[in-house]
Protein backbone atom coordinates (compact mmCIF):
# COMPACT_ATOMS: atom_id res chain seq x y z
CA UNK A 1 0.00 0.00 0.00
CA UNK A 2 1.26 3.77 -0.43
CA UNK A 3 1.93 5.61 2.31
CA UNK A 4 1.81 8.89 0.58
CA UNK A 5 -1.52 10.69 -0.42
CA UNK A 6 -0.59 12.61 -3.13
CA UNK A 7 1.27 9.79 -5.29
CA UNK A 8 -1.68 7.46 -4.28
CA UNK A 9 -3.79 10.42 -6.42
CA UNK A 10 -1.63 10.84 -9.04
CA UNK A 11 -0.88 7.41 -10.01
CA UNK A 12 -5.14 6.89 -9.86
CA UNK A 13 -5.10 10.15 -11.58
CA UNK A 14 -3.10 9.42 -14.40
CA UNK A 15 -4.67 5.53 -14.97
CA UNK A 16 -8.07 7.49 -15.11
CA UNK A 17 -6.82 9.82 -18.04
CA UNK A 18 -5.57 6.71 -19.72
CA UNK A 19 -9.50 6.10 -20.34
CA UNK A 20 -10.96 9.19 -20.25
CA UNK A 21 -9.06 11.26 -22.60
CA UNK A 22 -12.00 14.20 -22.25
CA UNK A 23 -10.68 14.80 -18.89
CA UNK A 24 -7.98 16.91 -20.08
CA UNK A 25 -10.42 18.77 -21.80
CA UNK A 26 -12.43 19.31 -19.29
CA UNK A 27 -9.35 20.28 -17.04
CA UNK A 28 -8.61 22.98 -19.97
CA UNK A 29 -12.25 23.97 -20.09
CA UNK A 30 -12.90 25.06 -16.54
CA UNK A 31 -9.04 25.19 -15.02
CA UNK A 32 -7.29 27.66 -17.78
CA UNK A 33 -8.55 30.29 -16.30
CA UNK A 34 -7.64 29.36 -12.70
CA UNK A 35 -4.55 30.42 -11.26
CA UNK A 36 -4.16 26.83 -10.15
CA UNK A 37 -5.46 23.38 -11.39
CA UNK A 38 -8.79 21.98 -10.31
CA UNK A 39 -9.40 20.52 -7.08
CA UNK A 40 -11.22 17.32 -6.69
CA UNK A 41 -14.15 16.80 -4.50
CA UNK A 42 -13.98 13.37 -4.93
CA UNK A 43 -13.27 9.99 -6.68
CA UNK A 44 -15.37 6.95 -6.99
CA UNK A 45 -14.13 3.10 -6.56
CA UNK A 46 -16.35 -0.30 -7.25
CA UNK A 47 -16.10 -3.57 -6.33
CA UNK A 48 -18.03 -6.60 -5.29
CA UNK A 49 -18.82 -7.88 -2.12
CA UNK A 50 -16.97 -10.36 -1.90
CA UNK A 51 -14.90 -11.29 1.14
CA UNK A 52 -11.35 -11.04 -1.10
CA UNK A 53 -12.04 -7.48 -2.28
CA UNK A 54 -14.99 -6.00 -0.66
CA UNK A 55 -15.09 -2.32 -0.09
CA UNK A 56 -13.06 -2.61 3.04
CA UNK A 57 -9.98 -3.83 1.08
CA UNK A 58 -10.31 -0.51 -0.97
CA UNK A 59 -10.54 1.36 1.99
CA UNK A 60 -7.80 -0.13 3.31
CA UNK A 61 -5.32 1.44 1.18
CA UNK A 62 -7.04 5.15 1.93
CA UNK A 63 -6.72 4.65 5.71
CA UNK A 64 -3.19 3.90 4.95
CA UNK A 65 -3.12 7.36 4.21
CA UNK A 66 -4.67 9.09 6.71
CA UNK A 67 -8.30 8.61 5.54
CA UNK A 68 -11.45 7.75 7.80
CA UNK A 69 -14.77 6.35 7.15
CA UNK A 70 -17.09 9.03 7.74
CA UNK A 71 -21.10 7.89 5.62
CA UNK A 72 -22.93 4.83 4.51
CA UNK A 73 -25.32 4.75 2.29
CA UNK A 74 -27.74 2.18 0.61
CA UNK A 75 -28.92 1.92 -2.62
CA UNK A 76 -31.69 -0.73 -3.24
CA UNK A 77 -32.67 -1.16 -6.64
CA UNK A 78 -29.19 -1.07 -8.03
CA UNK A 79 -28.15 -4.04 -5.15
CA UNK A 80 -25.28 -1.50 -4.01
CA UNK A 81 -23.81 -0.04 -0.76
CA UNK A 82 -21.51 2.51 -0.33
CA UNK A 83 -19.29 4.02 2.09
CA UNK A 84 -17.13 7.11 1.75
CA UNK A 85 -13.76 8.58 2.87
CA UNK A 86 -12.53 11.94 4.21
CA UNK A 87 -9.07 12.87 4.95
CA UNK A 88 -8.12 15.36 7.60
CA UNK A 89 -6.68 18.05 4.72
CA UNK A 90 -9.78 19.20 3.17
CA UNK A 91 -8.17 20.10 -0.37
CA UNK A 92 -7.78 15.57 -0.24
CA UNK A 93 -10.20 14.47 -2.50
CA UNK A 94 -13.03 12.47 -0.60
CA UNK A 95 -13.36 8.70 -1.57
CA UNK A 96 -16.51 6.94 -2.30
CA UNK A 97 -16.78 3.45 -2.52
CA UNK A 98 -19.35 0.98 -3.42
CA UNK A 99 -20.02 -2.41 -3.91
CA UNK A 100 -22.07 -4.96 -5.40
CA UNK A 101 -24.07 -6.84 -2.98
CA UNK A 102 -23.57 -9.97 -5.12
CA UNK A 103 -25.48 -12.29 -3.35
CA UNK A 104 -28.82 -10.63 -4.35
CA UNK A 105 -28.24 -10.93 -7.82
CA UNK A 106 -28.98 -14.15 -10.16
CA UNK A 107 -27.18 -17.10 -9.74
CA UNK A 108 -25.94 -16.47 -13.55
CA UNK A 109 -24.20 -13.37 -12.43
CA UNK A 110 -22.99 -14.82 -9.63
CA UNK A 111 -21.10 -17.07 -11.15
CA UNK A 112 -19.47 -15.13 -13.73
CA UNK A 113 -18.70 -12.59 -10.80
CA UNK A 114 -17.14 -15.79 -8.64
CA UNK A 115 -14.87 -16.64 -11.51
CA UNK A 116 -13.96 -12.95 -11.98
CA UNK A 117 -12.65 -12.76 -8.34
CA UNK A 118 -11.47 -16.18 -8.41
CA UNK A 119 -8.83 -15.13 -10.72
CA UNK A 120 -7.26 -12.38 -8.39
CA UNK A 121 -4.09 -13.07 -7.04
CA UNK A 122 -4.67 -12.68 -2.76
CA UNK A 123 -1.24 -10.59 -2.90
CA UNK A 124 -2.39 -8.55 -5.81
CA UNK A 125 -5.24 -6.87 -3.15
CA UNK A 126 -2.86 -5.24 -0.76
CA UNK A 127 -0.30 -4.37 -3.50
CA UNK A 128 0.44 -0.58 -3.89
CA UNK A 129 -1.17 -0.69 -7.72
CA UNK A 130 -4.17 -2.76 -6.42
CA UNK A 131 -6.65 0.47 -6.77
CA UNK A 132 -5.57 1.31 -10.51
CA UNK A 133 -4.87 -2.19 -11.31
CA UNK A 134 -8.01 -2.52 -13.80
CA UNK A 135 -8.89 -6.10 -14.52
CA UNK A 136 -7.48 -9.75 -13.07
CA UNK A 137 -9.72 -11.57 -15.29
CA UNK A 138 -10.96 -11.28 -19.45
CA UNK A 139 -14.22 -11.86 -19.81
CA UNK A 140 -16.29 -12.30 -23.64
CA UNK A 141 -18.40 -9.36 -25.24
CA UNK A 142 -21.08 -11.86 -24.77
CA UNK A 143 -20.32 -12.50 -20.97
CA UNK A 144 -20.19 -8.03 -21.03
CA UNK A 145 -23.34 -8.12 -22.76
CA UNK A 146 -24.96 -10.76 -20.40
CA UNK A 147 -24.13 -8.79 -17.39
CA UNK A 148 -25.19 -5.33 -18.75
CA UNK A 149 -28.96 -6.70 -19.18
CA UNK A 150 -29.02 -7.27 -15.05
CA UNK A 151 -26.69 -4.76 -14.09
CA UNK A 152 -24.89 -1.98 -15.21
CA UNK A 153 -22.38 -1.81 -12.20
CA UNK A 154 -21.47 -5.73 -12.72
CA UNK A 155 -20.98 -5.14 -16.46
CA UNK A 156 -18.68 -1.70 -16.24
CA UNK A 157 -16.52 -3.97 -13.24
CA UNK A 158 -16.31 -6.83 -15.78
CA UNK A 159 -14.63 -4.33 -18.23
CA UNK A 160 -12.15 -1.96 -15.97
CA UNK A 161 -12.06 -3.35 -12.73
CA UNK A 162 -10.15 -1.30 -10.07
CA UNK A 163 -9.39 1.80 -11.31
CA UNK A 164 -11.52 5.29 -10.38
CA UNK A 165 -14.47 5.38 -12.22
CA UNK A 166 -14.43 9.40 -12.39
CA UNK A 167 -12.88 12.33 -10.57
CA UNK A 168 -14.82 15.37 -9.35
CA UNK A 169 -14.53 19.02 -10.23
CA UNK A 170 -15.05 20.85 -6.76
CA UNK A 171 -17.12 23.98 -8.15
CA UNK A 172 -16.25 25.66 -4.74
CA UNK A 173 -12.68 26.17 -5.37
CA UNK A 174 -13.08 27.36 -8.93
CA UNK A 175 -12.66 31.28 -9.29
CA UNK A 176 -14.68 31.50 -12.85
CA UNK A 177 -17.23 29.39 -11.95
CA UNK A 178 -19.71 30.28 -9.10
CA UNK A 179 -22.74 28.27 -9.93
CA UNK A 180 -23.30 24.38 -11.34
CA UNK A 181 -25.75 25.62 -14.04
CA UNK A 182 -22.42 28.13 -15.42
CA UNK A 183 -20.71 24.95 -15.53
CA UNK A 184 -23.03 22.97 -17.17
CA UNK A 185 -23.41 25.21 -19.88
CA UNK A 186 -19.87 25.67 -20.79
CA UNK A 187 -19.69 21.98 -20.63
CA UNK A 188 -22.53 21.53 -23.09
CA UNK A 189 -21.30 24.25 -25.22
CA UNK A 190 -17.83 23.02 -25.70
CA UNK A 191 -19.95 19.61 -26.76
CA UNK A 192 -19.71 17.64 -23.87
CA UNK A 193 -22.87 15.57 -23.61
CA UNK A 194 -24.33 15.21 -19.52
CA UNK A 195 -25.94 12.45 -17.33
CA UNK A 196 -29.46 14.09 -17.62
CA UNK A 197 -30.97 11.20 -15.62
CA UNK A 198 -33.18 12.24 -12.79
CA UNK A 199 -32.41 16.29 -14.43
CA UNK A 200 -28.96 17.43 -15.50
CA UNK A 201 -28.31 19.05 -11.87
CA UNK A 202 -28.88 16.18 -8.80
CA UNK A 203 -29.52 17.53 -5.18
CA UNK A 204 -29.92 21.37 -4.53
CA UNK A 205 -29.03 23.69 -1.72
CA UNK A 206 -31.68 22.56 0.07
CA UNK A 207 -29.79 19.19 0.56
CA UNK A 208 -26.41 20.50 0.77
CA UNK A 209 -25.21 19.76 -2.46
CA UNK A 210 -25.41 20.00 -6.30
CA UNK A 211 -24.01 17.27 -8.42
CA UNK A 212 -23.59 17.27 -12.35
CA UNK A 213 -21.56 14.92 -14.46
CA UNK A 214 -20.39 14.06 -17.92
CA UNK A 215 -21.38 11.06 -20.25
CA UNK A 216 -18.29 8.61 -19.76
CA UNK A 217 -16.09 8.64 -22.62
CA UNK A 218 -16.08 5.37 -25.08
CA UNK A 219 -12.75 3.33 -25.15
CA UNK A 220 -11.80 0.00 -26.71
CA UNK A 221 -11.57 -2.80 -24.69
CA UNK A 222 -9.69 -6.31 -25.90
CA UNK A 223 -12.58 -8.86 -25.00
CA UNK A 224 -11.64 -12.69 -25.42
CA UNK A 225 -13.58 -12.72 -28.36
CA UNK A 226 -12.44 -9.21 -29.86
CA UNK A 227 -11.85 -5.40 -29.29
CA UNK A 228 -15.06 -3.43 -28.95
CA UNK A 229 -15.72 0.02 -27.68
CA UNK A 230 -17.68 0.73 -24.59
CA UNK A 231 -18.46 3.37 -21.85
CA UNK A 232 -15.38 4.32 -19.55
CA UNK A 233 -14.82 6.63 -17.51
CA UNK A 234 -16.87 10.16 -16.51
CA UNK A 235 -15.94 13.51 -15.24
CA UNK A 236 -18.59 14.81 -12.14
CA UNK A 237 -18.67 18.37 -10.87
CA UNK A 238 -19.95 18.73 -7.41
CA UNK A 239 -21.12 22.15 -5.33
CA UNK A 240 -21.40 21.99 -1.59
CA UNK A 241 -23.16 23.92 0.43
CA UNK A 242 -22.70 25.15 4.55
CA UNK A 243 -24.57 23.08 7.22
CA UNK A 244 -26.91 25.57 9.87
CA UNK A 245 -23.81 25.29 11.92
CA UNK A 246 -21.72 27.27 8.79
CA UNK A 247 -19.20 24.13 8.47
CA UNK A 248 -19.77 23.42 4.76
CA UNK A 249 -21.76 20.37 3.94
CA UNK A 250 -19.02 17.02 3.66
CA UNK A 251 -21.41 13.69 2.66
CA UNK A 252 -23.31 12.67 -0.01
CA UNK A 253 -26.67 12.32 -0.83
CA UNK A 254 -28.04 8.93 -1.97
CA UNK A 255 -30.47 9.59 -4.32
CA UNK A 256 -28.46 11.72 -6.07
CA UNK A 257 -25.71 9.16 -6.08
CA UNK A 258 -28.69 6.37 -7.26
CA UNK A 259 -28.12 8.80 -10.81
CA UNK A 260 -24.69 9.59 -10.53
CA UNK A 261 -23.91 5.79 -11.05
CA UNK A 262 -25.59 5.86 -14.17
CA UNK A 263 -23.06 8.19 -15.95
CA UNK A 264 -21.50 4.91 -17.24
CA UNK A 265 -24.08 3.87 -19.25
CA UNK A 266 -24.23 3.94 -23.22
CA UNK A 267 -24.90 6.47 -24.84
C1 LIG B 1 -20.46 6.35 -7.83
C2 LIG B 1 -21.74 7.14 -7.97
C3 LIG B 1 -22.01 8.05 -6.78
C4 LIG B 1 -21.61 10.50 -6.10
O1 LIG B 1 -20.85 11.48 -6.14
O2 LIG B 1 -22.70 10.56 -5.54
C5 LIG B 1 -21.14 9.26 -6.75
C6 LIG B 1 -20.13 5.51 -9.02
O3 LIG B 1 -20.59 5.80 -10.13
O4 LIG B 1 -19.38 4.54 -8.85
O5 LIG B 1 -20.06 9.30 -7.26
NI1 LIG C 1 -19.23 11.12 -7.47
Amino acid sequence: MHNNVDQLFDELWNNYLSVTPSAVKVHELLGSTQQDDVINDHIALRTFNHEKVGLEKLAAHFKAVGYKECGEYHFEAKKLYAKHYEHSDPTKPKVFISELLVEQCSAELQAIVNDMVSQIDENAVTADNFLYSGTHWQVSHDTYQQLLKESEYAAWMSAWGYRANHFTVSINYLSNFTTIEAVNQALKDAGFELNSSGGEIKGSPEVLLEQSSTLADHQPVVFSDGEFNIPSCFYEFALRYNKPDGEIYTGFVAASADKIFESTNAR
